[in-house]
């Protein structure tokens, strides 16, 4: 069997996605999810001018040998482009793989370990009680783990801040509201550092010890300030912190671990497992954060998971909305197969798209199932996707009041 055809699809419903649709001279086709955040269009250049060239003839089974020809063939290593391109091929041809087996992805890689993933879905507020209100609609959506982002006085927009409670709870993140040029949002970390306590004790007095919380630092942090975090939020014992630091300085987190033992979660902008070499190592976190489409797909990811179950580290797969569906397939089967799986996080898709994506997992009773559907389970409608054109699109960035850019 060849590989008679690759195409890449790139469509804009309810924010911008890249799909790699590969096809064999047999007629079977894998999908494969290569959407890269605010800068889509140069994974679509990659994949179809260095790549796809490249993958014509080929035998779709060997799926370790393709990972390892693009890897090593380009030269230049790593990088998110690089990495989400070939990210895109392993889930396609897994997809391919899976539908010859006539099995569910899960399958072939060793089964299920669970009835599901447990899901952790995103509450928001502009104050307290805006926050509560979003917890329990979340709750009664059916999440069983939930994160808590907030405003801060003072600050007039904060990451994961929904800009307006969203249709159903939803909301998506920037760049959904598709700015030709990137937000400016301001930032300012001690007044966040006073914030954020009382906010998680607010919560708890309201839904109890029992519920896990979870909470994203997006990256703003030094790390003695992050050690003073998560040592401040000890009390409410959280199920996660993440990204504190800005985490290139692997070395960092060493400082953090030794003043908390609040559990740390890195890596959704990482792309390889050498990012993450001394923070496993050393169990410097708790939680890999990688999603599978910006780490080099199933076949690299599961190289990290395992490489990070030595050490007791669980998984904690990336699943906001820009991972399209197809991406959030190939996170399920994973996180279904695997040993040390964690928590996955569910943002949930907007209406259209699932117009574009047919989609066959299901969300019951606090649990995500990829379903049983041959292959990834996954289907792209091409004529939907061809009424949403690419819109460009950046993500926001942060000044502190003196005008200096930060983190965000
Ligand atoms: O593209 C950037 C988003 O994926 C990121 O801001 C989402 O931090 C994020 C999260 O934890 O979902
Ligand atoms: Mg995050």
């Amino acid at each position: 069997m060849k590989i008679s055809s690759a195409d890449v699809i790139v469509t804009s419903p309810d924010r911008n996605f890249v799909t790699l649709k590969i096809t064999t001279d047999e007629g079977v086709t894998g999908l494969g999810d290569a959407t890269l955040n605010g800068r889509e269009l140069a994974v679509a250049s990659y994949l179809r001018d260095h790549v796809v060239p490249l993958l014509l003839g080929r035998d779709p089974h060997r799926i370790e040998d393709t990972w390892q020809f693009l890897y090593r063939s380009a030269y230049w290593r790593r990088g998110p482009v690089t990495m989400s391109a070939i990210a895109a091929v392993d889930v396609a041809l897994w997809d391919i793989k899976a539908k010859l087996a006539g099995m569910p992805l899960y399958q072939l890689l060793g089964g299920a370990s669970r009835h599901g993933a447990l899901a952790y879905g995103h509450a928001s507020g502009r104050d307290v009680p805006q926050l509560l209100d979003s917890v329990r609609e979340h709750l009664e959506l059916g999440f069983r783990a939930i994160r808590i982002q907030t405003a801060v006085p003072g600050l007039n927009k904060v990451y994961g801040v929904a800009a307006q409670p969203g249709v159903d709870g939803r909301y998506d993140y920037e760049p959904a509201q598709r700015t030709p040029l990137p937000v400016e949002e301001d930032w300012d970390t001690r007044a966040y550092l006073r914030h954020l306590p009382g906010v998680f004790e607010a919560v708890r007095n309201e839904f109890g010890p029992a519920l896990p919380l979870l909470h994203d630092g997006h990256h703003r942090m030094t790390p003695i300030q992050a050690a003073r975090l998560g040592r401040d939020l000890e009390p409410y014992d959280l199920f996660w912190l993440e990204d504190c630091t800005p985490a290139e300085n692997q070395e960092a987190l060493r400082l953090v671990r030794s003043h908390t033992v609040t559990p740390l979660a890195i890596g959704e902008v990482f792309n390889t497992v050498w990012d993450y070499q001394t923070l496993i190592r050393e169990q410097l976190i708790d939680y890999v954060r990688s999603a599978v489409t910006h780490t080099g797909g199933i076949t690299a990811l599961r190289k990290v998971l395992d490489f990070a179950a030595q050490y007791q580290i669980k998984s904690g797969i990336h699943g906001p909305t820009d991972i399209s569906p197809v991406g959030m397939a190939a996170a399920l089967h994973l996180d279904l197969a695997i040993h040390n799986f964690g928590i996955q996080e569910y943002m949930r898709h907007g209406p259209r798209t699932a117009e574009v994506f047919r989609q066959s997992f299901t969300f019951t009773d606090g649990l995500l199932h990829p379903g049983d559907q041959p292959g990834l389970g996954v289907e792209l409608d091409e004529q939907a996707a061809a009424r949403f054109p690419y819109v460009p699109a950046y993500l926001p960035y942060s000044r502190l009041h003196d005008g200096t850019v930060h983190d965000w």
